[in-house]
């Protein structure tokens, strides 16, 4: 596998260094009852395609979150020959057929099927003179443009994850046209909008964070920082008065958060999250997973994956840093708001359940109880037509499709309550979307291992939700080259609500594409195709993101 700049960092190259040494220290322990025994090669090999395949999901300590625990108790008594299948086929429940995808090979399968059999190494801390250090001033502030200098409608441009190239493509909605495609950190995993417009957010799952002015000619990075050594979330201050002033980004290694300046991301605060989980046991990497900015309060929501703990951060004042923590359940991931925006819901996946906080009184609405494994993305929201407004989740572990009622005023015995359940295509679902504009509800299975599910996507019409659903053959539209994955995944309007764009992810080798749809007629639109858009996810429209519109 290639190396990745993550591997290199000339920013944060000491604490990294002392990490690999520790790595070597590891193999050199002596070896584990019947454990296999991988050269200090093989293990730093191994090492690295654990982080950038399996740790999002089974943890840096391999404790479980998404995925199970790995630690050498459990994966001991597996043995070498189960891991390896597990690892080739997938499962339907969510885990990656890494193999037969052709993300692994036999023999990286194989490595990784021992790898997870030994003491998993602990990477080190990154402290804010750390973060300090590998920040870098691109454009410096006084020497960005005062007024936007470009004709783009930034209402209406889509920010791409290429997730295996290390950048985002930066599409003008209107015309189709790539404007840029910007070096980011390795496998963006979201890009977040600034309260006024101008500045876009890409985190990278090195947890480098790269900061665009949308105002340049051709937009383009002016800052980078590095807030640790992994990480998923990132968001910007949005309440009034606090517009652009405030950037805070989510590590899931060291477990932490940062507050850092909107316009240099120069660090002003770090806050641990390790502590007692929601049972009152100590958890020593409760990684920071969704983040989202308050309209009601100056206040981050930081979800603490593994304690199960909402954090209500209030950026008044940083010295006096006052947190409002919300036990919730076990693990949090994903959510949005409803869209009244004044309730988060967020998945706490192990738990089936999704949490309801209520940002204007900080405080827990609700736990509800869901289909297996919810992984809503931001979720959607609509009015059913009996019970008025709704917020739905898919799921990776079953099916289902849970709507739940947003309205405790209007429709108070259906609040924060599954009113309706839908079945959908199958399990292995990530994302579902909607437009307050339209009445079509989409539902992706990426993760499903059956190709005629990952390769299409189900729509609903929200008017007649017992009609059943209406598949696209999304991939199949893009009609692209190789025999590779192509991975159809995540739904994105673009402002005006008319029309809804797919990725087609395939391999880092073979080619990819983004299918725009017309959401009236749920017809093909076009295709965009172009050797730049390497392995593109998640896309992110800049209006949408900015106001909080799904
Ligand atoms: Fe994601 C959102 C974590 C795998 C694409 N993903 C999120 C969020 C978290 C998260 C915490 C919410 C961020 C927020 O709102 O602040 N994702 C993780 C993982 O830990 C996991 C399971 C494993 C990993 O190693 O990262 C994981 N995610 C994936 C993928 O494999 C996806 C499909 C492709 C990719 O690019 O990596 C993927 N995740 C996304 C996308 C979003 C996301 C597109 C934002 C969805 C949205 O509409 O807001």
């Amino acid at each position: 596998m290639k190396a990745t700049r993550w591997m290199f960092p000339a920013l944060a190259a000491l604490p990294l260094a002392f990490w690999m040494v520790q790595g070597h220290a590891q193999t050199a322990a002596p070896p584990q009852h019947a454990a296999p025994k991988l050269t200090a090669d093989e293990f730093t090999k191994a090492r690295q395609i654990y982080f950038e395949r399996c740790a999002g999901c089974h943890g840096v300590l391999r404790k479980g979150a998404t995925g199970k625990a790995l630690t050498p108790d459990i994966t001991l008594a597996r043995g070498t020959e189960y891991l390896k299948t597990f690892i080739k086929y997938g499962s339907p429940a969510g885990m990656p057929n890494w193999g037969t995808s052709g993300d692994l090979s036999d023999a990286e399968v194989d490595l990784m099927a021992k790898y997870v059999q030994l003491e998993p190494p602990t990477p080190p801390e990154f402290s804010l003179a750390d973060i300090e250090k590998s920040r870098r001033d691109i454009v410096p502030v006084a020497k960005r443009p005062t007024r936007k200098m470009n004709q783009y409608n930034l209402e209406n441009l889509f920010s791409v994850t290429l997730r295996d190239s290390g950048e985002v493509a930066l599409i003008d909605g209107d015309s189709k046209q790539i404007i840029n495609i910007i070096k980011t950190g390795y496998a963006v995993h979201i890009s977040r909008m600034s309260a006024s417009g101008r500045y876009l957010y890409v985190i990278g799952r090195d947890a480098r964070l790269n900061l665009i002015d949308l105002w340049m000619p051709k937009p383009d990075n002016v800052a980078e920082v590095k807030i640790g050594l992994e990480a998923r979330s990132v968001e910007t201050s949005k309440y009034k008065g606090y517009e652009d002033k405030y950037a805070v980004a989510g590590s899931y290694w060291p477990p932490q958060y940062v507050i850092m300046e909107g316009d240099t991301l120069k660090p002003l605060k770090v806050v641990s999250t390790r502590g007692m989980t929601v049972d009152n046991e100590y958890h020593p990497e409760p990684r920071v997973a969704s983040i989202v900015a308050s309209h009601y309060n100056p206040e981050f929501v930081i979800n603490a994956k593994e304690t199960g703990k909402i954090l209500m951060v209030n950026y008044a004042d940083l010295d006096n840093l006052k947190t409002t923590t919300i036990d919730a359940a076990k693990f949090l991931h994903d959510g949005g708001f409803d869209s009244t925006g004044r309730y988060f819901l967020v998945a706490a996946n192990a738990s089936d359940k999704i949490a309801v906080v209520d940002t204007k009184e900080d405080r827990l609405a609700g736990l509800v109880d869901v289909g297996k494994t919810p992984h809503p993305g931001r979720g959607a929201n609509f009015i059913h037509p009996k019970f008025g407004p709704v917020w739905a989740t898919s799921h990776l572990g079953d099916e289902t499709i849970s709507l739940i009622g947003t309205d405790p005023v209007a429709h108070k015995p259906q609040a924060w309550k599954v009113v309706q359940t839908l079945k959908g295509q199958g399990g292995g679902s990530l994302f579902i979307k909607t437009h307050p504009k339209s009445h079509n509800l989409w539902v992706d299975t990426p993760l499903n291992p059956d190709n005629k599910l990952n390769q299409s996507v189900a729509v609903f019409d929200t008017k007649r939700l017992d009609g059943g659903f209406e598949v696209l053959p999304i991939a199949q539209w893009a009609n692209l080259r190789g025999d590779g994955a192509k991975r159809v995944v995540q739904a994105e309007y673009n402002q005006a609500g008319d029309e809804v764009w797919f990725s087609v992810w395939g391999t880092k080798d073979q080619e990819s594409a983004l299918v725009v749809v017309d959401d009236r007629t749920r017809k093909l639109k076009t295709v965009i195709r172009d050797p730049r858009l390497i392995t593109p996810t998640g896309k992110f429209n800049t209006f949408n993101t900015r106001h909080d519109v799904y």
